[in-house]
């Protein structure tokens, strides 16, 4: 009845956080995950787009999740596999070594990252995009401006 945790911001929820959950989900019988607070965000150097509160339902809406639990700091790990009888970390390969200190407790799996997606990422085409429309919407307007111009 092996008891799996991970932690995370979890922003802009996607099929790469997907992928990574389920597989942790299969590979015990009750997946917890932390999800890292706005405060904590800051430390890790991230601003989230959605709140501590919108992140934690989304994960908490997951079938394969089954409990959520805050993600303060980088040490709780330890008190948290304690705590809730944890026999095995996961995470995705980009913290690869990071955590292998946790080995003292539990298991540690590192697991291979979804490819061409990230919240990053996804972020950097919203903002593309809104430029694009700024520009779009100013030719339009340079263009109606001038047709209004011609009929005085
Ligand atoms: N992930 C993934 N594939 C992606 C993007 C993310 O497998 N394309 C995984 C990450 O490796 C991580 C989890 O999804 O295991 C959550 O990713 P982030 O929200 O970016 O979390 P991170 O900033 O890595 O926080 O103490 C641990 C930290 O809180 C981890």
């Amino acid at each position: 009845m092996r008891t799996v945790i991970t932690y995370g911001t979890f922003d802009l929820f996607h099929i790469g956080h997907l992928n990574l959950l389920e597989r942790l989900a299969a590979l015990g019988y009750k997946l917890i995950v932390g999800v890292s607070t706005d405060e904590f965000n800051l430390i890790k150097g991230k601003k989230s787009i959605h709140s501590f509160e919108e992140r934690s339902r989304i994960i908490s809406a997951l079938s394969c999740v089954d409990k959520v639990i805050p993600e303060n700091d980088w040490e709780q790990k330890f008190d948290d596999i304690k705590k809730y009888g944890v026999s095995l970390f996961g995470i995705g390969a980009d913290w690869k070594g990071k955590f292998d200190d946790l080995s003292s407790l539990c298991e540690v799996h590192y697991l291979p990252r979804t490819s061409n997606v990230s919240s990053t990422e996804i972020k950097r085409s919203l903002a593309t995009m809104k430029k694009d429309d700024i520009q779009n919407i100013k030719v339009y307007l340079d263009a109606l401006n001038t047709i209004v111009n011609s009929l005085e």
